[in-house]
């Protein structure tokens, strides 16, 4: 906390404000008064819902006051939508039309497109998604992916692996290895991010497919939308996954009542599990995932419909046995990928998570302190750029790419 912001004690009524980037708070006679800067949500709430607990939605801003640099490395991509360096500092995109790519950092040239891959659905939302290495990449050139596969009746979010070969033009073996159930007809909310645990499992996020026939699915346990799945490397679920040996669920969930959940990151010091989700308007959350927990949509929820709508049937915002989100956007951030930063460089990142944000425009930076959520600040909210995703390297930078085929180095 001492990094955010400083407090002291007065005994007198105080005043609003200090100079144009600090605002001092006061509170009554006699408490404590924090030089903190302003929430950096300043536009109207969609609503008027009340948040469970103080400090659920617009915190306290906060600023960065290391020096840092941004890059743009490239600018050629075709819209980048998962990004990993690879072991000797390389970047591997996937592009969201079904192919991969390598960016060199150095001097920003791509690589040709590395084919080899399924052949994925890019309407809409749909197409290549997110990706993650083999924690033994160095040796088994293992690389595993989600995308939208379309079949005879509609399409699904499916994950798959394949290698790459020792020169780098294709992925030998590619294999799905999961197929989200029920396939529908649909071209939204795929969710699509995948993650290694400390295990050699994975986690993968699923999402509802947006229609409101299919959004309840969110709740049953005998689908895959709406879900964070927990699967070996061949697919199969995790032993001692929470529905295993409950009747009429899929023994790969780990939790549910998610919407579109676009981002998930362990937490360096905890290795508590993550993840963000893409809200209906107002709604967006940030959630501490846990094993069997109901996360409530579409039971409950922050947000609206886009068209102005309640959501809900009562329209409620908290609910017994549902997990509230432990932060939330309203009116937006639109979140992505997330990465919590773990380097050396920028001392007072550590542990901060990194959000990015699609119609926000910005790169949503978090201080967490006990599972709260205790600062916000907007990072590289003057490019224009929407964020699809954000990735840390070994060196302690960032690397960030963009719908519009940016990929960015945050460094200092
Ligand atoms: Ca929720």
């Amino acid at each position: 906390m001492k990094l955010i912001y400083s407090t002291l004690l007065v005994s007198t009524l105080l005043f609003s404000c200090s100079n144009a980037n600090s605002e001092k708070i006061q509170i009554t006679d006699n408490q404590e008064v924090k030089d903190s800067l302003p929430p950096v949500e300043t536009k109207n709430a969609n609503t008027d819902f009340a948040p469970a607990f103080e400090g659920q939605t617009r915190i306290t801003g906060v600023k960065t006051t290391t020096p840092y640099s941004t890059k743009v490395i490239t600018d050629e991509l075709d819209a980048p939508w998962g990004a990993v360096e690879l072991p000797d500092g390389r970047i591997l995109v996937t592009e969201n039309e079904g192919n991969l790519r390598i960016v060199n950092v150095a001097d920003g040239k791509l690589s040709e497109k590395i084919t080899g891959l399924p052949e994925v659905d890019d309407r809409a939302q749909g197409g290549l998604l997110g990706l993650t290495l083999s924690p033994d990449f160095s040796n088994d050139r293992m690389i595993y992916w989600a995308f939208t596969e379309e079949v005879d009746e509609g399409n699904h979010t499916a994950i798959a692996k394949g290698k790459l070969s020792n020169d780098e033009k294709t992925i030998e073996n590619a294999q799905v290895i999961y197929r989200a159930s029920p396939t529908y007809d649909g071209k939204l909310h795929y969710g699509g991010r995948v993650i290694f645990d400390k295990n050699g499992n994975l986690f993968a996020t699923i999402g509802e497919r947006s229609d409101k026939e299919t959004r309840v699915k969110a709740q049953d346990l005998n689908t895959s939308f709406g879900k964070i799945i927990h699967i070996t490397t061949d697919g199969a679920p995790v032993a001692g996954n929470p529905f295993e040996n409950q009747d009429k669920a899929r023994p790969e969930i780990y939790s549910y009542g998610h919407r579109n959940p676009q981002g998930i990151a362990f937490h360096p010091e905890t290795g508590e599990l993550w993840s963000n989700e893409f809200g209906p308007r107002g709604g967006d959350e940030l959630n501490l995932i846990q094993p069997g927990k109901n996360y409530g949509w579409p039971i409950i929820t922050y947000g609206i419909e886009y068209i102005g709508t309640k959501i809900g049937d009562p329209v409620i915002q908290q609910k017994e046995g549902m997990e509230q989100p432990v932060y939330y956007w309203d009116p937006v951030l639109s979140p992505s990928g997330m990465t919590f930063y773990k380097g050396d460089k920028i001392q007072e990142w550590k542990n901060n998570l990194f959000i990015g944000g699609l119609n926000s425009n910005h790169i949503a930076r978090l201080v967490i302190e006990g599972n709260k959520v205790v600062g916000e600040e907007r990072i590289l909210a003057d490019e224009g750029e929407r964020f699809r995703d954000i990735t840390q390297g070994k060196n302690g930078e960032l690397y960030t790419v963009t719908d519009g085929g940016k990929l960015y180095r945050i460094t200092n």
